[in-house]
């Protein structure tokens, strides 16, 4: 076999888990602070990833004293399909990130629910505690599917029930079925003893002993709302509805934002469509395409192994034809059908049963206490108080549903009481972005994220106002690598961390997610930014066409153009500017 072929070594890792056990049981009993690299990566498959303090670290590293152990922390990830949970659920994960975590809760990009800062003896407790509540971190990471998204919308319409139930059918289907996870958090026994099988697939089913080459993700939208994005998916389902029942699914497959800038054949790309599944058959052809990805994926260098170089290495109509032969049958083409429609779900909307529901702006997803702002308490009074159901939206903010008229005050009452402050309250600019974690937890962080937004949206807001632009929609995405978290390359306007201090500037995708954006500016420093937007946006108002959005406007004009403009516009500037020109 040549060296192109040979299985990484996290294949092997896989392979040689005994099904995802590993020594991790040895491991978390023996006194350490940390896990040896093997059990690092498969914790993932159990929803957990071992990180560092990275502020403690350069502390650390600034005062010479870098041989100083490094801080170990655990990221614990809750996979939650469509966002769904319960008041109960989310007392018992804020109390969960108070005694054990690091007093903060986060929601995802992804629905999931993510406690930060857990030490290493901890662990046990929280996974099991998640699972108490009858939620689960199994497979929220690691080569397997993961949290299934579909629009958290709580209307009583039955498309919504449908669509939720394929998100949770598709979950309990696809999760790893070892019994490792049991045994390893859910049990008092640690049995170190590694399953044993002579067909891995008696005991995995769908992904036998190597799992699948790289993480799968699986989004259901509807073409009127576009809310979880499910272009960028390594699977999107949108929904066809008829006479109010979802009658089939357009598939889209090999969608994915992530890159490596070093490795020129990584890319971020947008789901193609692949076909029409009748909705008593989507099951079955999704399930051939998660293993057409498992048997044909790349797993010998992960940097592609994703879906997406499957079907850009094949196209689309080699992948069709090959789901066709795992599903038996000729599979229809795509239904003219496309996404035209967006909703954040925020604010107060009736459900259609008489009970309405509050979208609540979540900045980044993070719950907290602050001095100025009391929210993780004031979810707690709501929970408490009012029992709403919770659903986690894409866009790391939460739905409180189920609510009667006669309670719509209170609810509001109680956040303003803490500070919280409403959506109809927070500028249009805010409510549309959204940052990555980064620093100090994701240990591929290269740029602040989630700390630099808000400061950055305060000078934002101040711009547009002077512009008379506060009230324009546009998606601003921010993250501090090119992984893309926070799903950058598909919005209005993408800032994606580079190098110490710089960004990527992205424009012209839009609010819809149907359009990939283009790199405007690599290498802008942080203090730029802002400057080069406010540029943009004066060119914007100046030259849009009626009712045209910011993202449609760059994306006509195109790079050179704005360019262009933006260099008229600081050679016009007779004050000694301050700006230095980033590289283009
Ligand atoms: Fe992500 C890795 C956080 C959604 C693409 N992501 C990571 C890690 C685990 C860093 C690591 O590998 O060491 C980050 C943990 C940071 C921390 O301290 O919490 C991390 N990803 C997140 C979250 C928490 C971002 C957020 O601010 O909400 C999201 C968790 C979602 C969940 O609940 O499951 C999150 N990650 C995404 C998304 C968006 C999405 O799925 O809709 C993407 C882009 C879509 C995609 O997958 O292509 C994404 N994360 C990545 C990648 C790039 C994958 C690739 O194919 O290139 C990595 C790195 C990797 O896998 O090697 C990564
Ligand atoms: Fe970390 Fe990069 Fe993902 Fe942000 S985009 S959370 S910096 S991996």
């Amino acid at each position: 076999m040549s060296d192109d072929h040979k299985p990484s070594p996290t294949e092997i890792i896989k392979e040689e888990s005994g099904f995802l056990r590993g020594e991790i049981g040895t491991e978390l009993t023996d006194g350490l602070t940390h896990f040896g690299t093997t059990s690092q990566s498969l914790l993932k498959f159990h929803g957990t990833y071992q990180q560092f303090d990275r502020d403690d670290r350069a502390a650390a590293v600034e005062a010479g004293e870098s041989k100083r152990e490094k801080t170990f922390i655990f990221m614990v990830r809750t996979k939650i399909p469509g966002g769904k949970l319960t008041s109960d659920q989310l007392l018992a994960e804020l109390d969960l990130c108070d005694e054990i975590g690091n007093t903060t809760l986060r929601i995802t990009s992804r629905q999931g629910l993510q406690l930060h800062g857990v030490v290493k003896r901890n662990l046990k407790q929280a996974i099991k505690r998640i699972n108490e509540i009858q939620l689960s971190t199994l497979g929220a990471c690691g080569d397997v599917n993961r949290n299934v998204m579909c629009c958290p919308g709580p209307f009583k319409r039955p498309i919504y029930a449908q669509t939720q139930a394929l998100a949770d059918r598709f979950a309990a289907h696809f999760a790893p079925r070892s019994r490792a996870y049991h045994d390893l958090w859910l049990t008092d026994v640690i049995t170190g003893e590694k399953q044993l099988a002579s067909d891995p697939f008696e005991v995995e089913p769908i992904y036998g002993a190597h799992y699948l080459p790289r993480k799968f993700k699986i989004g259901i939208a509807f073409p009127f709302d576009n809310c979880i994005d499910v272009y960028t998916h390594d699977l999107g389902l949108l929904a066809i509805v008829q006479d109010e029942q979802v009658v089939g699914y357009n598939v889209s497959v090999g969608g994915g934002q992530g890159r490596t800038p070093s490795v020129a054949k990584t890319f971020p790309a947008l789901g193609k469509r692949l076909c029409y599944a009748p909705a008593e058959e989507v099951f079955k052809v999704v399930e051939s395409i998660v293993k057409v990805q498992r048997d044909f994926g790349n797993r010998s260098d992960r940097k592609v192994a994703r879906l997406k170089y499957l079907v850009h290495d094949w196209g689309v109509e080699a992948i069709k034809a090959k789901v066709e032969e795992y599903y038996g049958g000729p599979l229809a083409e795509p239904d003219p059908t496309d996404v035209h429609g967006f909703d954040d779900h925020m604010g107060w909307s009736e459900q259609g049963d008489g009970r309405w529901f509050y979208g609540l702006n979540i900045e980044n997803g993070r719950i907290k206490d602050t001095d100025v702002m009391q929210l993780k308490t004031a979810l707690r009074v709501i929970c408490r108080e009012l029992k709403p159901g919770i659903r986690t939206t894409s866009h790391q903010s939460m739905l409180f549903t189920d609510v009667a008229s006669e309670n719509k005050n209170r609810l509001e009452q109680i956040l303003r009481d803490h500070g919280v402050v409403l959506t109809s309250e927070i500028s249009e600019v805010r409510r549309w972005s959204m940052a990555c974690v980064a620093w100090p937890t994701c240990g591929l962080s290269i740029t602040e994220s989630e700390r630099s937004l808000p400061g950055m949206l305060d000078q934002l807001e101040v711009e547009l106002a002077r512009l008379g632009l506060s009230r324009e929609q546009f998606t601003l995405r921010m993250t501090g690598c090119p992984n893309g978290c926070a799903r950058p390359y598909n919005c209005d306007v993408g800032l994606v961390g580079k190098a110490r201090g710089k960004y990527t500037v992205l424009l012209g995708g839009r609010l819809l997610g149907d359009r990939m954006n283009y790199i405007y500016k690599d290498m802008v420093l942080e203090e730029e930014i802002v400057p080069l937007l406010t540029r943009v946006f004066t060119y914007f108002k100046l030259e849009r066409l009626p009712g045209e959005t910011l993202g449609d406007f760059c994306h006509r004009k195109g790079k050179d153009d704005i360019l262009a403009y933006e260099e008229k516009l600081i050679s016009q500037d007779t004050a000694p500017s301050t700006i230095t020109r980033a590289a283009s």
